[in-house]
């Protein structure tokens, strides 16, 4: 006997083109006017923080900085989405997600300034600190999901992997672990079409990373990322659904700037690539729809502008002035446990020294 035992498939969801019009058959009723106005909004503040963490870092104000530019619609959407209980666990470029969940921008400035205070997150924010090993917080994100099911809290938990990190096995194990418990996990992949150096052609032989969800036994959907409409109504329609179990939702998008400070891209793909995604700007297309829509006007652009230069250039006049307590480096090292000696004799040195004064 001979019989096929599974199939599978994939569905991509664009809603918004790139050229700012809509699918009105995937519009949904209920999206109103001022959710897609606030979307823009927070795009061009995540946009605009990007531009002025760059010329920090570059003037020596700032430590090594990963630019989030292109890919606002897959944060912002997502960000947006959340219900007000909800926890996401982001890995080290979701700036804008922290901004959309109401993060102060100081506090995201003492980060990029280097002080640890900066990853101390506030509690309305439900999002966890910066994530540097690729794919180590999706474990972490399984682990929140599985005690918030134990707890029966009822949120769900957003967590961000880019399109390299979905080769790690931490990502596997993390799909295949919720998969079983059908935890309330919502797997966002960035996919922003780069490791570093390396493309998503050479990631995976897969045609999507999606449907690496299937093999998991779970939901899963890819959607245009540059499309914060598609992303923000992907991310509700899991949330809604998390008290089932999980999704992964494969958002398509594309770094437009450098992966770090420490990078140069132009050493390794083309400016006719670059160019080909400028063209399908998550920023540009939601303008031109608002504008259509007679949403938006030169007038609005400008005044936002404006108030968007004084409260990032406020924020850092902030985080400049801020005095750090050594002591702070090792007060979230563990939460019951004494520190070690080693580390006790490192804070020791540290207050003597007067460590950030030198
Ligand atoms: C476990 C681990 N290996 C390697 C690195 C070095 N590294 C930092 S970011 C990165 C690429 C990550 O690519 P992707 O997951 O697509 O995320 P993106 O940077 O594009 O947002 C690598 C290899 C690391 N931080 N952690
Ligand atoms: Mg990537």
């Amino acid at each position: 006997m001979q019989k096929r035992v599974f199939d599978g498939s994939v569905d991509y969801v664009q809603v918004m083109d790139e050229n700012g019009s809509v699918d009105q058959a995937l519009m949904p009723k209920d999206l109103a006017d001022s959710k897609i106005v606030d979307m823009y909004r927070f795009m061009c503040l995540a946009r605009a923080l990007d531009d002025k963490t760059l010329s920090l870092q570059r003037q020596g104000r700032a430590v090594t900085y990963a630019p989030l530019t292109g890919e606002e619609a897959t944060q912002v959407g997502s960000a947006l989405a959340m219900r007000p209980g909800d926890l996401f666990v982001p890995s080290f470029r979701q700036h804008g997600v922290f901004l959309a969940r109401g993060l102060p921008i100081e506090i995201f400035f003492l980060y990029e300034m280097g002080f640890e205070d900066g990853n101390h997150i506030p509690e309305g924010v439900g999002g966890f600190p910066v994530c540097i090993p690729v794919g180590s917080q999706m474990p972490h994100a399984a682990g929140i999901a599985f005690a918030q099911k134990q707890k029966k809290t009822g949120a769900a938990v957003i967590s961000y992997v880019g399109d390299g990190g979905t080769s790690e096995g931490d990502f596997y194990e993390t799909i295949n672990f919720a998969g079983v418990f059908k935890l309330p996990l919502v797997a966002i992949v960035e996919n922003n079409q780069w490791a570093i150096s390396m493309p998503r052609s050479s990631q995976t032989a897969a045609i999507t990373l999606a449907q690496k969800a299937i093999a998991a036994g779970i939901r899963c959907v890819q959607v245009d990322g540059n499309d914060p409409i598609a992303v923000y109504e992907s991310v509700k329609e899991a949330i809604q659904l998390s008290g089932d179990g999980p999704t992964v939702i494969e958002c398509v998008t594309y770094r437009m700037s450098m992966h770090t400070t420490a990078d140069d891209p132009s050493k390794y793909r083309s400016d006719d690539e670059v160019a080909s995604w400028r063209a399908k700007d998550p920023i540009e297309r939601t303008r031109k729809y608002l504008i259509s829509k007679s949403l938006w006007n030169d007038d609005m652009e400008q005044s936002m502008r404006a108030d968007h230069k004084k409260t990032i250039d406020a924020a850092v006049e902030k985080a400049e002035q801020f005095k750090p307590d050594p002591k702070s480096m090792f007060e979230s090292v563990y939460s019951s446990v004494e520190i070690s000696q080693i580390l006790k004799g490192e804070l020791d040195d540290a207050v003597e020294s007067n460590f950030y004064q030198v």
